[in-house]
């Protein structure tokens, strides 16, 4: 394997080279490169003086001194703004500029901290994206094991509890391959029983109820006056059937008395993935997107199901990414950054866009 994303303190991480991430000054400081200094010893910061600095997204390299490595390198982050002054180019030139060196210097193992994710503010998820990306985009060419070392508590780490509740709910709903078929089979069969299900419910309670509960829908709408009980109910019963992914998701945003804003937020989706989502009626979402919508709106796992089927979707016991949100979903957890969380320790692709 030539990627991996660790937990650890870089500075016990046995490679031929570390990545510091520095500032312009190469002078030392907090975070990582304060946990760098310490460890290589006073030698590090002499032969960095040297160096007389560096520019952001660039990379230079030193000894490492006390360090089991070869080589440090320095590079520069971006400090994070507002996403508008060109921070992703920047963090983007870190990693190509430090894999470029390393490979100069002919390092066969390499170990990367997650640039400008700590004091200079860097989105977390965001840093990570870029990180992964540029990572995986080298390694298709050149060959070298490189390790992203994940070290900040607050954002990816799980408690050894909750570990090991998700671990224990993975396997005891994961559904192998080879059982797959039988899933897909009694998922069709499940889904046109739920479907006669409905229909029973809904005739049945239109007659006697002043509300109509679909169960399936999971809402209960106040019938509208002046117009006949059962004739109402079978309106908002074909409203329901017809209504898009889009229109679901928007109502679900009135209903939970949410702004759109708090919802994409939340959903860490894109605001301009929202608009397209808005704007067309009919829009076509990915899983992914649907499920952290789920997440953003703290649907509960019927009303899921509900806003997956509308997406032409369901959750799968042969994914382990679905086992892991309706987990989430059935603790309560709704912080898409702690599902992220435990995807990213389950190795499972993560949610938001
Ligand atoms: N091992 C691995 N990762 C670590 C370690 C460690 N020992 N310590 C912190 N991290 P930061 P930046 C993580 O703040 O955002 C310095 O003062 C940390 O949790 O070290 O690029 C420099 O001199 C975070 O995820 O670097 C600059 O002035 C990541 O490393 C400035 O900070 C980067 O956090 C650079 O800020």
């Amino acid at each position: 394997m030539s990627f991996q994303i660790i937990r650890a303190d870089i500075t016990q991480v046995q490679v031929d080279g570390i990545i510091n991430a520095a500032n312009s000054s190469l002078m030392g400081g907090g975070g990582v490169d304060g946990a760098i200094h310490r460890a290589a010893g006073p030698g590090l910061l002499e032969e960095c003086k040297s160096l007389r600095g560096c520019p952001t997204g660039q990379a230079k390299a030193t000894g490492a001194y006390k360090l089991p490595a070869k080589y440090i390198i320095h590079t520069v982050g971006p400090r994070w703004r507002d996403g508008k002054h060109d921070e992703e180019i920047l963090l983007r030139s870190c990693y190509k500029e430090s894999l470029k060196l390393a490979k100069e210097l002919g390092l066969e193992s390499i170990a990367f901290p997650l640039i400008s994710s700590g004091i200079y503010g860097y989105p977390k998820q965001k840093a990570m994206e870029v990180a992964t990306s540029e990572i995986r985009k080298f390694l298709e060419l050149e060959d070298m094991m490189v390790y992203l070392v994940i070290f900040d508590r607050q954002s990816f780490e799980i408690s050894e509890k909750v570990y090991k509740n998700v671990k224990k709910y993975i396997d005891e709903h994961y559904v192998t391959e080879h059982l797959k078929k039988d899933t897909r089979r009694s998922f069709k069969k499940e889904k046109s029983r739920a479907d006669k299900d409905l229909f029973k419910k809904t005739t049945f309670q239109s007659f006697d109820d002043s509300y109509m509960v679909s169960e399936s829908l999971n809402q209960a709408r106040p019938a509208a006056a002046g117009q006949p009980k059962a004739e109402r109910k079978l309106d908002d019963l074909l409203a329901g059937i017809e209504e898009s992914f889009s229109t679901m998701l928007l109502r679900l945003i009135d209903e939970k008395g949410k702004t759109d804003a708090d919802v994409y937020k939340k959903a860490n989706v894109d605001r301009r993935l929202f608009s397209k989502i808005r704007n067309d009626r009919d829009y076509k979402p990915s899983k992914k997107t649907v499920l952290s919508f789920a997440i953003g709106l703290e649907l509960n796992l019927d009303e899921t199901r509900d806003l997956l089927m509308k997406a032409g979707f369901a959750l799968s016991h042969s994914s382990k990414e679905d086992i892991v949100v309706e987990f989430c979903i059935k603790e309560g957890i709704y912080d898409i950054f702690e599902v992220n969380e435990i995807l990213f320790k389950f190795d499972l692709k993560l949610l938001g866009v």
